[in-house]
């Protein structure tokens, strides 16, 4: 096993370079940098050397040490169970002290959710609070509507001899049960609590987040969830919280006992539709540090504090898990229009004329764009709200922003989580956004009450103590003031886990020395050069590479001399770990006895400390995975007060169990290689299943340089995920979509199929925040009867109704894929690009030929869909006529729904719902709502999937003839133009019928 540590470090070096001890580095990308600056030692940021528990042989293991627990003084409601749990036996202390009385409270909240509560006796609101998640930080559902009698589950329990207390969470009906800890004993102690349940092999589990990793989790992952500043690693924790899982199980048709699983890897090619799935969903409501040990025949959880806050949703389908998780979390945001179009960012952008030459350029080839972003460039220094004085001065940036919002353009900034802390003995670094959130008691604390400092890339920093309605005040009084120097148009929130680049508070008594370069070199910095490329540059760019890899291999030789003497031992057989042990009644927060498997190792590497302080006494450790939740929280408050009465803008790297009420994501520092963009699609599934459907990754690749294939594959690709940006780090190759000609023609053939669904989009959000939808979806979401799809993760559903199959390899000219019930006869599809009808294929698994510059898309049968046209912003493509796309299903039937307002306002005031249905050759549109502002002509309508052509071809709208129709025999498409002056022009002003 290569050590923990190494893998953290080696992922560091990926995109950072350890700096030596004090050696002054120029910054990368300020002009007005000291040349003088102090650079922090490297070993500012080294924690104790750990090794993870699940790597421990000598771990004990709490099933054996300890007793579990008995129940008594049970009593049986019609709405659920309370009960006394009380410690078996000796106490075990095995990873903290365990506690000896707890309260067991089961409430059938709802007919579909069940809510399962055990937590110590003791604890108040006052006494050892931190045992319970606050329900002002996260909401908790109460007692609705449920009864034990009408329940689509059932509560059980028993007390043995052997391990005390376990309970049982069954599906009434079919009688599987869905959770089992019984024969395992419970452990719940102040620092560790163990919870084993039983699975049968080769259960299907999904979400676990945030992690790169395919859909399906599989039978053998250790899930860590500790909100982490790392480039997108495999397997480990990253920067987003989100302790719920959604299973499936599926069987044959049938056996309606439910008493056989299907699990075998089945045979794809003639696999029929003899199956039927149950899902169910299960979210620990808990915001501490935590594993999810997924083992052939067991699922583990343990957290390092907190309580047992389960809650259980029926399902049946994934679609009716998603809805009753998202209805008690919350519903995703209602996202502006424009947060569709899109999005060019990097690091990188010097000042405001390189920054308005890029939407030139865009301009000059015609490529869309929709928003151009700033990252720390524009920084005075790296302070929050406050531009560099020359580089992005204000009165440069409002006219660049006016020329911007008159195109029907918009901008948005980054905004770090750090809070730069100026030097005292310098008058000239005074920081007024420091001073009042100092003067407000907004940063958090050491243990001893004094500020608590660490370092981010201004130097040395204090950070927002959420906890505090005062800090969000100060937040949203900043960026008040800042959006009326400069009226940008939302926020990108980073380094939220939260990050700092030094173990503990570094900075106390070195204030004076700010502001401190970071203790690694940023990209481009003198020694850390970027030499790489995508897979296959060398096929593709044989000279190019050859000099990247020998310039490469000399860096990474320098780098190991360089670090030698600090690394030294990371490998060694004699390394010694730092092995912490309980002290009873006492919590050792900085080096908790269990030992996470965190990809940073020491809990406080590139965070800050686990005993920072909150000025509610809270410890840094209770509520580490909430501060990326409570940053967008507290912007999304700060937005709305800076743009009254409009939707904020508004993206974060670290989310938690409702961060998709007021944010989206992306997907964080991938790289630029094929093997990330296909991550980035069980990425995006996943938060789907959390309630942020919002979500992008950096197209083309964030570390390392990208090329022109990947470019070309991946501006495809993204164009059909919600959110749509081209991202780069710093001194990486420029990878615009007007770099490369070929990417500039794939990029727009596929923005142009994106805004053609624009409103379809919209729409897809409007349910999602309504109802609790999905929008990007899985295979296996849309045909639940289908085992073969259960981990299938290289395709997605766009809605029910788009299908994308997009090349995901170097190289390709064609694509495997599958068009899920087509061989079954439960589906149809239809070609996007030219409209035929795909033909049945003799296997599941399909070739389908993509040569580069064309993505695969399809239409799957039974929707109706209204489309507007490209344009260069989508103000503009709003104002085009409509089109609409009639694609019958296997019954020859189609329905669909169009949502309408005017895209930004927060509570519009007039709104409209259009609903399509078609049948035997006849369409019916019909319109409610006020709405008027997209009430423009229909330009054309294609009915799909028509065998013959049509007995007459006369077209009438209310009776009345109004053109004709043409039929193409190759499509087998019905097209019929000349529909610009119905209704007035004004398509949707009133119901009518097509025939
Ligand atoms: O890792 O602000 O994920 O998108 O460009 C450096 C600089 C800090 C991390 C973000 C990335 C951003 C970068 N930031």
């Amino acid at each position: 096993m290569v050590s923990p540590a190494l893998v953290s470090s080696l992922l560091l070096a990926s995109c950072l370079v350890r700096a030596q001890s004090s050696t002054a580095a120029p910054r990368a990308s300020s002009t007005a940098a000291a040349a003088s600056q102090f650079t922090l030692p490297a070993s500012v940021d080294e924690g104790a050397t750990l090794l993870p528990n699940v790597y421990d042989p000598t771990a004990p293991d709490a099933q054996v040490h300890c007793p579990g627990y008995t129940a008594s003084n049970v009593k049986t409601s019609t709405s659920g169970v309370t009960a006394h749990l009380t410690l078996a036996g000796t106490a075990c202390n095995v990873y903290g002290t365990d506690v000896q009385d707890l309260d067991l409270l089961v409430e059938y909240q709802t007919n579909a959710r069940l809510h399962v509560s055990i937590r110590p006796s003791h604890v108040t609101s006052q006494n050892e609070s931190w045992y319970l998640l606050s329900t002002d930080y996260v909401p908790a559902p109460n007692q609705e509507n449920g009864q034990t009698t009408t329940s689509d589950l059932t509560f059980s329990w028993e007390n043995t001899s052997e391990s005390g207390f376990g309970f049982n969470v069954t599906r009434n009906g079919t009688g599987e049960v869905l959770f089992s800890t019984t024969g395992t004993k419970l452990v719940f102690e102040n620092q560790f609590i163990e919870l084993v349940t039983h699975q049968e092999e080769k259960y299907n589990l999904y979400g676990l987040g945030e992690v790169i990793h395919g859909l399906r989790l599989g039978n053998n992952l250790t899930r860590t969830i500790y909100a982490a500043d790392v480039g997108d690693p495999i397997d480990y924790n990253l920067y987003g919280s989100h302790p719920f899982y959604l299973q499936t199980k599926y069987f044959e048709v049938g056996d309606h006992n439910r008493t056989t699983l299907v699990t075998e890897p089945l045979d794809t090619s003639n696999a029929t539709s003899n199956y039927t799935s149950l899902s169910h969903g299960v979210y620990l409501r808990n915001a501490h540090g935590m594993e999810v040990l997924l083992r052939a025949t067991n699922v583990t959880w343990r957290t390092l504090g907190g309580s047992l806050d389960l809650y259980f949703f029926s399902g049946p389908t994934q679609p009716d898990v998603t809805q009753q998780y998202l209805n008690v979390i919350g519903e995703p945001a209602l996202q502006n229009y424009w947060g569709f179009g899109f999005h060019q960012c990097r690091w990188g952008y010097q000042n405001w004329s390189v920054t308005e030459d890029v939407v030139n350029n865009y301009e000059r080839f015609a490529i869309p764009l929709e928003v151009i972003w700033n990252d720390i460039d524009y920084m005075n220094h790296y302070r929050d709200f406050d531009n560099d004085p020359i580089r992005f001065n204000y009165s440069t940036g409002s006219a660049f922003l006016k020329r911007l919002h008159d195109r029907g353009q918009h901008y948005i900034p980054i905004i770090d989580s750090a809070i730069y802390v100026p030097n005292p003995a310098n008058a000239s670094d005074a920081y007024q956004t420091f001073n009042d959130g100092n003067d407000t008691n907004s940063f958090l604390l050491n243990p001893d009450g004094s500020l608590y400092i660490g370092d981010v890339w201004p130097g040395l920093t204090s950070f927002p103590d959420w906890s505090t309605a005062a800090a969000h005040t100060w937040w949203k009084n900043q960026l008040v003031a800042w959006h009326q120097k400069l009226p940008v148009d939302g926020a990108w929130i980073d380094m939220s886990e939260v990050s700092s680049f030094c173990v503990g508070s570094c900075g106390s008594g070195n204030i004076s020395l700010n502001p401190v370069h970071p203790p690694f070199k940023l990209p481009g910095e003198p020694g850390n050069v970027i030499y790489d490329y995508p897979e296959g540059f060398n096929l593709t760019n044989a000279t190019e590479a050859a000099s990247a890899a020998s310039a490469s291999q000399s860096q990474a030789e320098a780098t190991v001399t360089a670090s030698s003497t600090t690394a030294s031992g990371l490998t060694s057989s004699s390394t010694s770990y730092l092995r912490t042990t309980p002290t009873p009644g006492q919590r050792n927060v900085n080096h908790p006895p269990y030992v996470l498997n965190n990809v940073q190792g020491d809990l406080a590497v590139h965070a800050v400390s686990p005993n920072a302080t909150h000025h509610n006494g809270i410890q840094e450790y209770d509520v580490h995975n909430l501060f990326g939740h409570q940053i967008l929280q507290a912007t999304y408050a700060a937005l709305v007060a800076a743009i009254p009465g409009k939707r904020p803008f508004l993206i974060g790297r670290s989310t938690f169990v409702g961060s998709g009420t007021v944010a989206g994501h992306w997907g964080g520092d991938n790289m630029s290689k094929f093997y990330y963009m296909y991550f980035s699609i069980p990425q995006a599934l996943s938060f789907s299943l959390f309630g942020i459907p919002m979500f992008g990754v950096d197209t083309c690749g964030f570390n390392g340089n990208s090329d022109e294939e990947l470019c070309n594959r991946w501006m495809q690709l993204s164009a059909f995920f919600p959110f749509y940006r081209n991202h780069n780090t710093l001194s990486a190759n420029s990878q615009e979509a007007y770099v490369w000609s070929s990417v500039i023609d794939a990029t727009k053939t596929a923005m142009n199929v994106r805004f053609q669904l624009l409103p379809y989009l919209y729409t897809l959000f409007y349910n999602a925040h309504t109802k609790g939808d999905t929008v990007m979806r899985a295979l296996a979401w849309e045909f639940p009867n289908d085992p073969t799809l259960a981990d299938a993760d290289r395709q997605f559903f766009l809605g029910p109704s788009i299908l994308v199959t997009p090349v995901l390899t170097q190289g390709a000219t064609a694509v495997n894929g599958v068009f899920p019930g087509l061989v079954e006869g439960t589906a149809v599809y239809y070609d996007w690009y030219n409209k035929t009808p795909v033909s049945v294929p003799s296997t599941k698994n399909t070739t389908i030929a993509a040569p580069l510059g064309h993505i695969p898309v399809y239409i799957r049968g039974g929707v109706v869909l209204a489309t507007q046209q490209m344009a260069l912003t989508t103000r503009a493509a709003r104002n085009t006529s409509w089109s609409l796309i009639v694609a019958p299903g296997v019954d020859g039937r189609a329905s669909g729904s169009l949502y309408l307002d005017d895209g930004e306002s927060l509570a519009p005031n007039a709104t409209k719902l259009v609903t399509f249905s078609a049948a035997m050759g006849s369409l019916n549109v019909t319109v409610s709502g006020n709405y008027t502002g997209q009430d423009l002509p229909l330009a054309n309508l294609t009915i799909l999937g028509v065998p013959q052509p049509p007995p007459s071809n006369i077209v009438r709208i209310n009776g009345q003839t109004v053109a004709n129709s043409t039929y193409n025999t190759a499509s087998k498409t019905l097209f019929i133009s000349g529909l610009e002056h119905v209704l007035g022009g004004k398509v949707w002003s009133a119901n009518w019928t097509l025939s």
